[in-house]
């Protein structure tokens, strides 16, 4: 049988990564779009490195960028795709605030720019395409929980340009009877999410600290309220997505909401640490309150967490949380992780990567600065 050939925008971000072993483990051939860029920007998925001299290679990576029309054209035209999966975004909310034009351009144009190049190279009929559709099109509160009729919304350059790209989508569904879904997937996050997401900077810093290579966290809005999964459980949602009798718009969330105040305690309790919380707003302060570790040395009433007005957003999502019931009942969706099981792998994880950091500064190892 014909192995299915898969291309992946955003190959090198979390999801990109996740998705592509998903997709290689089921047998298929793997194409990712990644950017250039002066250093190597492809962590994440160096492990499924395949060396281009070897014949049968089922991993394949091409420079490309969604605000680029033909350079898209180009590469569907090479690949001739079973599947699409558009994960290609500037997907940091926070700076989409900064960057408006830039992200309406990649994340709502960019979206047009592939379904254009299928329709140029009439693989209407062939090729199915998934785009990453974002709870933050619900934005301002109008429903809880979420469903698929929740109206929109979006609260972000980010959110508007996403909901560009989720319209012009069923759009094309529609207009050109092509196989075109929208994933409306709420926040997913792993040892592998961007550091400057809340939850990894929170895994990060919180391992730090307890490791004494830190002394506090800055952080923003600590009442916002997110359903938070695992990027495991979502990515294998992408593709069941797909597979489906009909071209859909699906939910998928936990349908569980936590603030970010308690996602910090539950991180500091993984290694032992109690935190209180005082004061409100900008003024708010995280206190060290007890320490089951001793090893640790750490000093109880001590200022942890600090709230910077920095990392306030200019408009705020302030709660977030889903109802998934479609996906459950049509695609059997039930994820492996609950939100301590998210914690206990994200924490691991990072606390682990700050022994490494922690074992060569002990052992009073320097890098030597390129300008030195
Ligand atoms: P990441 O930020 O980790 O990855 C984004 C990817 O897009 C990276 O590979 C990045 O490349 C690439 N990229 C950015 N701009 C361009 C461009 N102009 N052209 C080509 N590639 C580009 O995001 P996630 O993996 O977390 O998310 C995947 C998708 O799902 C995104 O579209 C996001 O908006 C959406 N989403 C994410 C959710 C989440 O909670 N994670 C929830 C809902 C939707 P580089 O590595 O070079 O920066
Ligand atoms: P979000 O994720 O905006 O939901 O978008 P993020 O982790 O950036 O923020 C979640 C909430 O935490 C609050 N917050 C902070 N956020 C960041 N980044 N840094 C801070 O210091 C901080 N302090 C508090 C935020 O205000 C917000 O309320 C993510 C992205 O992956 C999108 O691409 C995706 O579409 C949505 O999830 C679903």
């Amino acid at each position: 049988m014909q192995k299915k050939i898969a291309l992946i925008t955003g190959v090198t971000g979390q999801d990109g990564a996740y998705l592509s072993e998903f997709l290689l483990k089921k047998g298929y051939i793997v194409h990712g779009v990644k950017r250039r860029s002066s250093l190597f920007n492809t962590d994440r998925i160096d492990h499924l490195y395949q060396d281009p001299h070897v014949e049968n290679q089922n991993f394949i990576l091409h420079y490309g960028d969604l605000t680029d029309s033909t350079n898209l054209i180009r590469i569907l035209k090479e690949v001739q795709p079973d599947e699409i999966y558009n994960l290609a975004a500037m997907s940091h909310v926070h700076v989409s605030f900064e960057m408006p034009e830039y992200t309406a351009n990649a994340d709502g144009i960019g979206t047009l720019r592939l379904l254009e190049a299928i329709r140029i190279l009439g693989l209407e009929k062939k090729t199915r395409i998934y785009q990453a559709s974002t709870s933050e099109l619900y934005g301002k509160v109008q429903e809880v929980p979420q469903t698929e009729t929740t109206p929109f919304y979006p609260r972000s350059p980010y959110a508007v340009a996403k909901m560009y790209a989720y319209w012009i989508t069923v759009n094309y569904r529609e207009a050109y009877g092509m196989y075109a879904c929208n994933g409306i997937l709420f926040n997913h996050e792993s040892p592998i999410r961007g550091e400057t997401f809340v939850t990894r900077k929170i895994t990060r810093a919180t391992s730090k600290i307890a490791l004494g290579l830190q002394d506090k966290i800055y952080l923003g809005n600590l009442d916002a309220q997110r359903d938070w999964g695992h990027a495991k459980d979502y990515i294998r949602m992408m593709w069941m997505i797909l597979q489906a009798d009909e071209a859909e718009d699906w939910v998928i969330a936990t349908g569980k909401t936590t603030t970010v105040r308690d996602f910090i305690k539950m991180c500091f309790n993984h290694v032992g640490i109690e935190l209180e919380f005082k004061g409100e707003g900008s003024n708010e302060r995280g206190y060290i309150k007890s320490c089951s570790q001793p090893e640790y040395q750490i000093e109880i009433g001590k200022e942890v967490i600090s709230v910077d007005e920095k990392y306030f957003r200019p408009t705020e999502v302030e709660l977030l949380i889903g109802d998934a019931t479609k996906a459950r009942e049509k695609l059997g969706w039930i994820p492996k992780y609950d939100l301590p099981a998210l914690v206990e792998d994200m924490m691991s994880s990072d606390v682990r990567l700050m022994q490494k950091q922690q074992y060569l500064k002990d052992g009073g190892y320097r890098i030597k600065n390129y300008f030195e």
